[in-house]
């Protein structure tokens, strides 16, 4: 390299941050939106993306109380799979790993959807047995899975503890091979810039504080920017949605808990996979940057701090060293928590409520970022038509009352 190009390499370093052009624009509030949807994550832009693209509805606005994707969506361990159980389930979380095999067309842009692979793995003869009955429940409702034994998955995946003289002795695993991760934030960005295009309001720094009623109807939103009218509107706020509820006079069935995840100081390539362990408490995978990824149960007390315990912290390493020795000198470089909303089943409420015009998706809990294109696609037609989809139907609040549970807390992958 010459000087001129060492100048060059420089002078562009130092200038090109200040010719970017904006992904979205950053407008202050209209007064009226036929659409309001509350919350800027992955969820709540997708919602706006779809009922822009799908149900051409351009004037609708997004209020985020903080910056986009600042919730769980930029917090979680990016874990991308459809293995869910019960038929309702399985065809909701498969429609979303369908979306998410064209995301980075759709949006025109890169959501780094990686298709490594997700093994869950079975430690006694029952979770082999609950292992095998999922794995063909998946294949019934045509999603991919595959039982693996012991011996087989040592060969696929070298570093894994299977001796059977380790404490819970791996026996084997499900394994999804269209299951992997994603880039979390770009997500939120993809889904935020391609709704910008087709006109849909995003404004950050703008907290619902409150909602205008009047017959049973929703008319609008009290914001730290005002009011702002609107005849439909959509709160998804996965941990805050109890809050929200509140404001709204209504109580859900959920429980907000901490979540934490844990990464490393970044190393070679050594895991392709993705690997969780329900039984001892942990998962595993390793970024494109090489920091291996990592997480565990919910921290088990109720709170809206966005941290955890150390009771957690040390539980999880320790699964950790079980499953992997290999990385018991790898150093860990940061530790967050983001605040899930827990329902009593396991699965996500996608409703319509008593109040006209207003409706909840929440309750997504550890696992609703595998779901965030599927979940806003569904969402938007239940705002846009006032109606579930037929994908959504069961997934209404009044499944508590008619007891028509859906319980995944064996597919959670995730303890809550
Ligand atoms: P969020 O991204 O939290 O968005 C909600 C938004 O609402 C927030 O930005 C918040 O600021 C905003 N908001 C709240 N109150 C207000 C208000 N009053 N006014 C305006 N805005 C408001 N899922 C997986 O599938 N795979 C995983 O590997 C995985 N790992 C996880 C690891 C951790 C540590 C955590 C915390 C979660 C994990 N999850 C995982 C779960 C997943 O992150 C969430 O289910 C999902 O991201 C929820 O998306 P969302 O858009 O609904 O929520
Ligand atoms: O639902 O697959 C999942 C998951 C992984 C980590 C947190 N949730």
């Amino acid at each position: 390299m010459n000087k001129y190009s060492i100048f060059s390499l420089a002078r562009n370093a130092m200038s090109h941050h200040e010719k970017w052009q904006r992904a979205w624009r950053s407008p202050s509030p209209k007064k009226r939106y036929d659409a309001i949807i509350v919350g800027g994550g992955g969820h709540g832009l997708a919602t706006a993306y779809y009922m822009a693209k799908e149900h051409g509805m351009r004037n609708i606005a997004v209020l985020e109380k903080g910056w986009i994707g600042g919730g769980n969506t930029g917090r979680n361990t990016t874990i991308v799979r459809s293995n869910y159980l019960w038929d309702e389930a399985a065809q909701l979380y498969e429609k979303s790993m369908k979306l998410w095999e064209g995301l980075s067309q759709d949006l025109n842009y890169n959501v780094m959807f990686s298709q490594r692979g997700v093994y869950n793995l079975g430690h006694t003869l029952q979770d082999m047995r609950d292992i095998q009955r999922r794995v063909n429940a998946n294949r019934l409702n045509g999603v991919d899975g595959e039982v693996v034994d012991a011996a087989e998955l040592q060969k696929r995946i070298p570093h894994l503890n299977c001796s059977p003289d380790s404490r819970y002795p791996v026996l084997g695993a499900s394994f999804q091979a269209r299951g992997g991760t994603a880039r979390h934030d770009a997500v939120a960005w993809g889904f935020a810039r391609a709704a910008d295009n087709l006109g849909v309001d995003i404004i950050q720094n703008c907290e619902v504080i409150g909602f205008r009623r009047e017959n049973g109807e929703i008319q609008g939103v009290e914001t730290s920017q005002g009011y702002i009218e609107s005849p439909k509107v959509g709160v998804v706020t996965a941990g805050s949605s109890s809050v929200l509820a509140n404001m709204a006079g209504l109580r859900l069935p959920l429980e907000s808990h901490p979540l934490q995840a844990f990464v490393s100081e970044p190393i070679k390539p050594i895991l392709d996979t993705v690997v969780m362990s329900n039984a001892v408490h942990g998962y595993i995978s390793q970024s494109d940057k090489g920091d291996l990824v990592i997480g565990a149960g919910i921290d088990s007390y109720n709170g809206y701090g966005q941290r955890g315990s150390f009771t957690t912290i040390e539980h999880t390493m320790t699964a950790i060293m079980e499953l992997f020795p290999i990385f018991s000198r790898v150093r860990m470089n940061r530790q967050w928590g983001g605040i899930v909303d827990t329902c009593p089943d396991a699965c996500p409420i996608i409703s319509k409520t008593d109040i006209k015009g207003l409706y909840f998706n929440c309750g997504w809990g550890t696992g609703g970022f595998k779901a965030t294109p599927g979940s806003g696609w569904v969402f938007a037609h239940t705002v846009a038509n006032d109606n579930p989809h037929e994908l959504n139907a069961a997934f209404a609040l009044d499944r508590f009352i008619s007891g028509a549970l859906i319980d995944e807390h064996g597919a959670a992958g995730v303890a809550h």
